[in-house]
């Protein structure tokens, strides 16, 4: 097992669109969209649990936005502002200190990108964050729109590729954006790459207090799990259920 990411404070999740109007019954589904939330919340969790800022962004239109088809534009009308289809899914588990960015909210540009008119890099650079985590809907609009932008404005940027789905509206739009992402720089991840996951699991309570008397008796990821605060721990157990 290679785990290639242990999560700081200069790491930031981006969670991206996962609101109504993009799953199932929505007006601009993405199918099987629902089945990237519950890999959504593990990731929340783990952020959490090292104190990474989270950010949820949402596609913000006015009722007359340019990119609906009775303005001429692509799509059905979506995610207009204060509307139900606009909410975050309910299934997701945003946690109450979440950074919530808005975005093509004005009525004559497209922004797929949620670095396209926000404040999203002020408020990055202001928190410290170096990396940037981004899962979410839809891989060949906003998110790679997203992930490109955080590349140039120098950001280390991963994809976390079990917790995306896209449209596909042109089959390979979806191969496509993955490819234009790893070109420009960005890296791949599951959940599996992650360091704080299972190592921190097997050393309970007890047992570290025997081992803490003999440290001879520890292994490396023993001596690591006894570092990491207990309510962590207790967390991704619970999770696991
Ligand atoms: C998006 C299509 C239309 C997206 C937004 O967030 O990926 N896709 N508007
Ligand atoms: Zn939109």
């Amino acid at each position: 097992m290679n785990k290639k990411y242990t999560l700081t404070e200069q790491d930031a999740l981006l969670v991206t669109d996962i609101q109504i109007d993009f799953l199932p019954g929505g007006a601009l589904p993405i199918e099987g969209g629902n089945t990237i939330i519950p890999v959504v919340n593990t990731y929340i969790k783990r952020f959490e649990a090292a104190n990474s800022p989270i950010v949820a962004s949402r596609d913000w239109h006015p009722l007359n936005h340019i990119s609906f088809k009775a303005q001429g534009g692509l799509w059905p009308a979506h995610c207009v502002q204060g509307t139900k289809g606009a909410e975050f899914s309910p299934a997701l588990k945003l946690p109450k200190n979440v950074r919530v960015i808005s975005k093509a909210a004005d009525p004559n540009r497209e922004a797929y990108s949620a670095f396209d008119g926000t404040n999203l890099d002020s408020e990055l650079q202001r928190l410290g964050v170096k990396r940037l985590f981004v899962c979410g809907l839809a891989t060949d609009y906003c998110v790679v729109n997203t992930v490109l932008d955080a590349c140039d404005l120098g950001f280390e940027t991963v994809v976390l590729m079990d917790a995306l789905l896209g449209i596909d509206a042109k089959p390979g739009d979806v191969d496509r954006a993955i490819e234009e992402m790893l070109e420009s720089g960005a890296a791949q991840a599951t959940d599996a790459d992650f360091s704080d996951a299972e190592e921190a699991l097997p050393v309970e309570e007890a047992e570290v207090d025997v081992l803490a008397a003999k440290p001879s008796l520890l292994s490396g990821a023993k001596k690591k799990a006894r570092l990491r605060p207990k309510t962590a721990n207790r967390r991704l157990k619970t999770e696991r259920g």
